[in-house]
């Protein structure tokens, strides 16, 4: 992407924490590399959100280069999308700080993701928790964005840029470009291995998780034991027999074959074949990934400029807006 927007613009962000999941890549991940062509693009890797939870700090390092690299060995191009460190662009934090004041205390109360974490983490219910979502309309508003794919999950999350966007553009016209979430059905929502009415968080225990770094034993035992049910009918039903649903949303995600195919052609067969498979299709899947990664992980110093020149495309974008907003504010400005 040139510093001249043209096409329309896609913003997305991953937290640091933890090793990255099926269920980010799949909701995430893979469809930003879909939409890559189609957009003038930002990825962030967004630290300035993990640090909303205890993190020790050479793992928050490490995990922010090891995102870094992941996005790019998942197919993203650098030279093109601009991947890049949210606490790098600094404009991020700065802009939060303004729509924190345009934002209303019972709004962010009622998001879900704040009651789940709060619940989580209550010893350490702190005040960036709660203003999580800020932070977040400002890594969107920032870059004037058009669309933002996420997970299911974030949904709420979208919907409260939307009405600080629309408020604000409501006193000073044309501040924000309100933004559209992209949240596909197919990979809305992996759901957890052994607690499969439950969505699969990277944070969640290692059995229940399959991650973008398990090495294919761990895959194939992981899978084995994920949770389905005492009938053995292989068939997509998500209310009723969720264990199997994700197993089949997961194998047909990884591997391209739609739902309806993998149904039929497992007709008759167990559950462990269709276990079997899914581990496979996954293997396949993240195989190349992973070499590209550790081969990634190996030049630090294309990773240190890589990340250094992405950071600086992304400041002057993000500068444009925030002089546009403290100018509208009556922020003077010599
Ligand atoms: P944590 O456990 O640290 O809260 P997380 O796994 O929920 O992490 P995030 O960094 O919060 O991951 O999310 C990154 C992206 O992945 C978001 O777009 C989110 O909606 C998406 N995502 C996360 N989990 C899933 C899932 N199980 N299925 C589909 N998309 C998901
Ligand atoms: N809150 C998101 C991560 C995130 C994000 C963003 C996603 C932070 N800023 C901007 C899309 C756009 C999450 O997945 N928990």
């Amino acid at each position: 992407m040139s510093e001249t927007i043209k096409k329309p613009v896609l913003f997305s962000g991953i937290q640091p924490t933890g090793n990255i999941t099926i269920g980010n890549y799949i909701g995430a991940m893979s469809n930003f590399v879909k939409l890559e062509n189609d957009y003038d693009c930002l990825f962030s890797i967004v630290d300035l959100h993990a640090l909303t939870v205890r993190q020790d700090p050479a793992s928050l390092r490490r995990k922010s280069l090891e995102l870094a690299a992941l996005y790019i060995a998942a197919g993203l191009n650098p030279e093109e999308s601009i991947i890049y460190c949210q606490s790098h662009v600094p404009q991020h934090a700065e802009l939060a700080w303004i729509l924190n004041c345009f934002t209303y205390m019972g709004e962010l109360s009622r998001m879900t993701q704040f009651k789940d974490k709060s619940q989580k983490h209550a010893d350490n219910i702190n005040a960036g928790l709660f203003t999580y979502p800020v932070l977040m309309a400002a890594d969107i508003l920032l870059y004037q964005t058009d669309l933002v794919p996420v997970g299911a999950d974030q949904k709420q999350h979208l919907e409260i840029t939307r009405d600080i966007a629309e408020r604000m553009n409501g006193i000073h016209p044309g501040l924000f470009k309100v933004p559209k979430p992209h949240i596909p059905k197919e990979t809305a929502k992996i759901m957890s291995l052994t607690e499969p009415e439950k969505k699969m968080s990277k944070s969640d225990p290692d059995d229940s998780i399959i991650t973008l770094v398990d090495k294919p034993d761990a895959i194939l035992r992981k899978f084995k034991r994920a949770v389905t049910d005492s009938e053995t009918e292989i068939r997509f039903d998500p209310e009723n027999k969720p264990g199997v649903s994700n197993l089949l949303s997961i194998m047909s995600n990884m591997s391209g074959e739609s739902i309806e195919s993998i149904v039929s052609r497992l007709n008759g067969q167990g559950y462990g074949a269709l276990k079997q498979q899914t581990a496979e299709a996954t293997i396949e899947r993240l195989k190349p990934i992973q070499l590209k990664q550790e081969e990634l992980l190996k030049d630090k110093e294309y990773m240190a400029k890589v990340l250094k020149t992405n950071a600086e495309r992304a400041q002057t974008l993000a500068l444009r807006t925030l002089r546009k907003v403290y100018k509208k504010l009556g922020l003077y400005q010599p």
